[in-house]
């Protein structure tokens, strides 16, 4: 038993030393065999508990996946040890045996790395190289070519390992700064688009500074800004935990299927426009970026899998070309049945063509805030679809193909909806006081349908009072609105909030979870000032 406890203890910290060895040259190549498992894993798992997952752990899901990755293999080391042991092999078998494992573990290192990164090449041969030493020294240290050898100079060994890894890992850190793509970079500055046309064009902020409030205290409940503070100006829409009008880049939220984005290098990457249509045609990034028809949008996206009053909704400013011009341009068969977009990263997303062709406002962005996009957000170019959540703007777009077919899209396979069309919703962000002037205030959004009325309940809902709406930034964006009223004192408030579209259809009030078809039902909480 005993004797089966130091052998597991000895392969499941041979298997770790891999595991960290993995780790630290991972900036080499951008990636490492763990993350190249997990990433298969999280594209294998059947939608259900792909769902489950990202409904209760959220963003940390990848990031719990790739740990349980890591402890699965120190845990299959520990296990593969007692099961030689307990074989009841000979002396010679046993080393056999661990010969066969070391050359499987270089094989999977080799290979895991390969696929990480480009394939081939010094940094991947340094990456192996240096993956491999923990886990070797760990069997030197250990057993040696020559059968065990003394505790001292087991200790020697596995510190002289050790040593050598962290300094192939700062080594690796500071290669991997370097580690360059060529071609234009994401995040660079952009030529502004000279034509704006009506559509998408935001329309300016409305004039009028707003009071810089000096706050007496500022707190948080439920995500939910709760402030007092110092001010005899009107509230406006920008008190203190109110979101911009208009964000950035950097506020914008990040959800996709990957652990590490896809990195394209734009001399590399064309545009492929294909399948059912007149004229097959590529575009390379500069014509694309060239394109006369390119104008800006400013457009809310909100993801499907957003929960009541979550944050994964944010306003911004894209560049691009309506995809329709694209299509016309090659020319579409009478066939035609789905536009699909296929992506760098294997995702794929698809809408009627009967839709893309009665549409101006769906867009191939290629600029996000004034800058090319960043590589988070689909560099070099990604999809924009006004009304519908997220998943269905396919980022780092390789090929937009003309199908004959109704295609299954990534998320429609793993039982989400297909058309995914934005659900009525108005959000709570912020409360603040003001002497006995109390601003609630937030935002609220239904798509290309907007926002005609938001009402705010401070009774439990038995009695409902319209809020001040400011003007969209533009027709595919989100509103802000605020709702005053005074209270001496400080109480405990229910607040409650429900928005109507422009054609009259009023939130539902039931509650219900992102899946399949976003999540439903009124924004409350309870706070006090
Ligand atoms: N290629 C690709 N595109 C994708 C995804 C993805 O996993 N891969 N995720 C989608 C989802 S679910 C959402 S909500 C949006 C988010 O876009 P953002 O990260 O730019 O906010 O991208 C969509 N486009
Ligand atoms: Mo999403």
């Amino acid at each position: 038993m005993a004797r089966s406890r130091t052998t597991a203890l000895f392969w499941g910290a041979g298997a770790l030393a891999w595991v960290l060895g993995m780790v630290a040259a991972r900036p080499l190549v951008g990636g490492d065999p763990t993350l190249v498992v997990a990433q298969t894993v999280i594209e294998a798992a059947p939608g259900s508990i792909a769902t489950w997952a990202i409904e209760t752990f959220g963003k940390y899901a990848q990031w719990l996946l790739v740990v349980g990755v890591s402890l699965g293999i120190v845990g299959a080391g520990g296990a593969i040890g007692i099961a030689l042991d307990r074989g009841g092999f000979n002396i010679r078998r046993r080393v056999q045996a661990a010969y066969a494992i070391a050359l499987g573990v270089f094989a999977i290192t080799a290979s895991g790395f390969y696929v990480a990164g480009d394939g081939i090449s010094s940094r991947w041969l340094l990456a192996t190289v240096l993956a491999v030493v923990p886990p070797g020294a760990v069997w030197w240290a250990q057993v040696g070519p020559r059968g065990p050898v003394g505790r001292r100079r087991a200790m020697r060994r596995m510190s002289g390992a050790a040593g050598t890894v962290l300094a192939g890992g700062v080594l690796a850190r500071v290669l991997g700064e370097s580690r360059s793509v060529g071609g234009v970079q994401p995040d660079t500055e952009l030529d502004p688009v000279d034509e704006k046309t009506e559509t998408g064009t935001t329309t300016p902020a409305p004039t009028g500074t707003p009071g810089k409030e000096t706050l007496e205290s500022r707190s948080e409940t439920d995500g939910i800004v709760v402030t007092r503070a110092n001010s005899d100006d009107a509230f406006g829409f920008d008190f203190e935990g109110m979101p911009d009008r208009v964000g950035t880049a950097q506020d914008h939220y990040v959800v996709d299927k990957n652990i590490s984005a896809p990195t394209v290098n734009t001399q590399q990457w064309e545009l492929t426009i294909d399948g059912a249509v007149m004229d097959r045609r590529t575009l390379s990034y500069d014509e694309l970026r060239e394109h006369p028809a390119a104008r800006e949008l400013t457009l809310t996206m909100v993801c499907i899998s957003n929960t009541v009053g979550g944050d994964l909704i944010s306003t911004t400013d894209w560049t691009g070309i309506p995809i329709k011009t694209l299509l016309e341009e090659t020319g579409v068969q009478t066939d035609a049945i789905d536009i699909v977009t296929h992506a760098a990263d294997g995702y794929s997303e698809a809408l009627p063509w009967s839709v893309v062709s009665d549409r101006e406002d769906i867009f191939l962005a290629f600029g996000m805030d004034g800058k090319t996009l960043p590589r988070s957000h689909g560099f070099p170019a990604r999809l924009l679809i006004p009304g519908r959540y997220g998943m269905k703007s396919t980022k780092w777009v390789t090929d937009i193909e003309v199908s004959t077919a109704d295609h299954e899209a990534y998320w429609e396979q793993r039982g989400w909806d297909e058309r995914a069309v934005i659900n009525t919703l108005s959000y709570i962000r912020a409360i603040q006081r003001r002497g006995e002037q109390i601003a609630v205030g937030g935002v609220a959004y239904a798509g290309i349908r907007g926002i005609e009325r938001v009402e705010v309940s401070l009774d439990d809902g038995k009695t409902w009072a319209d809020a001040t709406l400011e003007a969209a930034p533009s027709p595919y964006a989100w509103h802000r609105w605020r709702y005053e009223f005074t209270q001496p004192n400080a109480e405990a408030l229910n607040v409650r909030v429900r928005a109507t579209d422009s054609e009259g259809n009023r939130q539902r009030g039931v509650r219900s979870n992102p899946h399949p078809g976003g999540s439903t039902g009124r924004h409350s909480v309870t706070l006090s000032l």
